[in-house]
């Protein structure tokens, strides 16, 4: 099958850009990924000098030349030596350029960032360029399954499993390739829902394969880690519990890791999801999800592995008529009170927010209140309630909005990114973790401008300052034709299409309303009368959920002043005023609007941007390649008719709950 490069298909750059030391590589260091970031160096310069290139031998390096090297002396703030080994630097000495990175992992880093800054004609302005990424861990989580699908996947089918075999082909290298050069450095390679089959891959059913793919990784200086099944030991093992603490079940993970590490020695861990949705856990016996996670770290820590465990375990059987039990708070309830208990090894992967990546959520209130433990912020890429990869949904505005925010864990400036860097508690086991929105398409994201969300998730756990217009910038210029009308058309559109989004689906905060088999388009009490917890409480006055102290006393779950800044309709921010507060429709704005009218209009809104956004890209013909251009327009076309479906299934449903019109009389039905 075809695929496309991405933002690694390196263009030939301007014969005036080209300086002599590009044509002269010297690799100083030695070692599998010092390699690779000579061969990532041949490659991109190559492409971009529009000749073949070579590593030159130190002997006949002379002088102008482009210098690869290891040295430990590299400049960092880091405060912990693991994520120091993790810095580089990237310099200019009379006509050579030195690449310096403080291990071969960081070198290659170094490689792709000098790479991507000559195609951007940025040398000028960045040299000299030191880095010391943000996040310690950038982790991909895959939903592939074995069988060849991808749970929530919208773009084609998994390129790593069909039908319980493992693939090993170019596009597999390829695709390494894509994730090591937007410094990703761990990847979790199956679904956290592990079914039957995918049980079996810690043995030697499938260990053999798996390790093609962990040494491949190692290359390129990532990791690889798999989820397991808590159960594993009964259905493996035949034993006849998987109590985390029953001595039988013990020395069954501590065998299986042990082999585990014997076929890949350099094993990430494992990521798990435990009591969740289904899935089995500690809870069965009676045991914390502290005695789970450490059961499992302690057969990890002798081969230093690491042990992933989610916290999204929340009581997927609740009763709609039950207004006190909230979903939203039970992250926080179930894993507040065991800050502390966990091991040095563990690692506690949190969702961005409260419920289940929607449109807007506010931030998980865990990041702000767990001290004693390792977390990691879990994103997600692939577009299971932002549109599908259909929609259009820049999700790097979202993103940095809430690595931004402001826990006050420790007082101000205690922000969800020092959190999760490590660097509010001196951890160093930490960073960011994403759901990949990837497939088997010839685009790899299904919508070609889905490919931002996956490039910038890479960048943004590099470097948190970046803006979201500076990634969206650097995306459209590595993958599309280097072009200042194509940039000025397409990073406007990235920029403004989470809020169109926002605007015709759920409004101000509520979420769901979508069709519960597929979670894609709009149906309002799709999950109001089922178990999910997932409500928004609508009736002929209002809407939204009640969560201060008067409802399900979720606020509480926050530092001030942000538990009084939610509990009060007036200050609570307004993008969030239904998740907070069940609100009169003839409440007023302060844009000076009623909720009823600000529903409206943001809907008919959204529809109207869609409209502009298809315009927009229609004037791209011709500007890119013609499959891309295809691809994307396709898509707009069923954004249009999703987003005329939302808007007036919205206004309708509202209308008829209130009676109140539009005051600008426009359709509803
Ligand atoms: O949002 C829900 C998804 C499930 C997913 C689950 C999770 C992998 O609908 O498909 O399961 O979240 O994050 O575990």
């Amino acid at each position: 099958m075809q695929y496309t490069k991405c933002w690694l298909d390196w263009k030939e750059i301007p014969e005036e850009q080209k300086r002599e030391c590009y044509y002269r590589p010297v690799l100083l260091a030695c070692g599998p990924v010092a390699e690779t970031a000579g061969e990532e160096y041949c490659i991109s310069m190559g492409e971009m000098l529009g000749q073949e290139i070579t590593l030159l031998e130190k002997a006949d390096g002379g002088s102008p030349a482009v210098f690869l090297e290891v040295d430990a002396a590299v400049e960092t703030d880091a405060g912990d030596e693991a994520l120091a080994r993790q810095a580089f630097a990237i310099r200019e000495e009379g006509d050579d350029i030195r690449i310096t990175g403080r291990s071969e992992e960081a070198l290659l880093q170094g490689v792709f960032a000098f790479a991507r800054m000559v195609s951007l004609a940025q040398l000028d302005e960045k040299l000299p360029f030191v880095c010391t990424p943000s996040m310690p861990l950038r982790m991909m989580d895959h939903w592939d399954d074995m069988d060849g699908s991808i749970e929530r996947g919208y773009s084609g089918r998994s390129f790593f499993y069909d039908n319980y075999e493992i693939f090993y082909n170019e596009r597999t290298e390829m695709y390494v390739r894509l994730m090591a050069s937007i410094g990703v450095n761990a990847i979790v390679i199956n679904n956290v829902n592990v079914h039957e089959n995918e049980t079996y891959l810690i043995t030697d059913r499938y260990l053999g394969q798996v390790k093609k793919y962990a040494d491949l990784f190692a290359r390129y200086g990532i990791r690889l880690f798999m989820c397991v099944n808590f159960a594993a030991p009964m259905q493996l093992g035949n034993l006849p519990v998987s109590d985390p603490l029953d001595p039988d079940v013990i020395a069954w993970w501590n065998e299986t890791v042990k082999h585990v590490y014997e076929v890949i020695p350099q094993f990430g861990g494992f990521l798990v999801k435990a009591d969740s949705e289904g899935r089995p856990g500690p809870i069965t016996y009676g045991r914390t999800q502290a005695d789970g996670a450490n059961m499992l770290a302690r057969a990890l820590a002798p081969y230093g592995g690491i042990l992933l465990w989610r916290c999204f375990v929340y009581n997927c059987r609740q009763d709609w008529r039950d207004y006190k039990t909230d979903r939203a708070r039970a992250a926080y309830d179930h894993f507040m009170g065991l800050d502390g208990e966990f091991d040095d090894n563990v690692i506690l992967q949190i969702k961005n927010g409260p419920m289940d990546f929607q449109v807007r959520e506010p931030v998980s209130p865990l990041f702000g209140g767990l001290k004693k433990t390792n977390m990691m912020i879990e994103f997600q890429i692939a577009q299971e309630y932002t549109g599908q990869q259909i929609d259009l949904c820049y999700l790097i505005p979202m993103w940095k909005e809430i690595l931004s925010f402001d826990t006050y864990a420790c007082g101000e400036g205690t922000t969800v990114e020092e959190v999760v860097s490590g660097r509010s508690y001196a951890q160093t086991n930490c960073g960011v973790a994403a759901v990949i929105n990837t497939g088997d398409d010839e685009n790899w994201t299904g919508n070609d401008l889905a490919g931002a969300n996956l490039y910038g998730f890479g960048r943004l756990a590099m470097d948190p300052s970046l803006t979201a217009e500076e990634i969206a910038s650097e995306w459209c210029r590595l993958n599309f034709p280097q072009s200042d009308e194509v940039a000025g058309v397409v990073v406007p559109m990235l920029m403004g299409s989470w809020a169109t989004y926002e605007n015709y689906s759920s409004p101000l905060g509520i979420g769901w309303m979508v069709y519960p088999p597929t979670h894609y388009g709009p149906d309002v009490d799709g999950f109001e009368y089922d178990r999910w917890g997932t409500y928004h409480r609508s009736d002929l006055h209002g809407i939204g959920v009640d969560r201060t102290e008067a409802g399900t006393g979720y606020v509480n779950q926050y530092n001030e002043p942000w538990r009084s800044v939610y509990a009060n309709m007036e200050t609570c921010p307004e993008e969030l005023l239904l998740f907070f507060h069940h609100v009169p429709y003839t409440y007023v704005l302060k844009t000076g609007k009623t909720l009823i009218q600000h529903i409206y209009d943001t809907h008919f809104a959204g529809v109207e941007e869609v409209e502009e956004m298809q315009r927009q890209w229609d004037s791209l013909e011709g500007k890119i390649p013609d499959r891309a251009f295809r691809c994307v327009k396709e898509r707009f076309e069923r954004q249009l008719a999703n987003a005329v479906e939302w808007r007036d299934r919205i206004n309708t449903y509202f209308y008829r709950k209130c009676g109140i019109g539009d005051e600008k009389g426009r359709k509803i039905y």
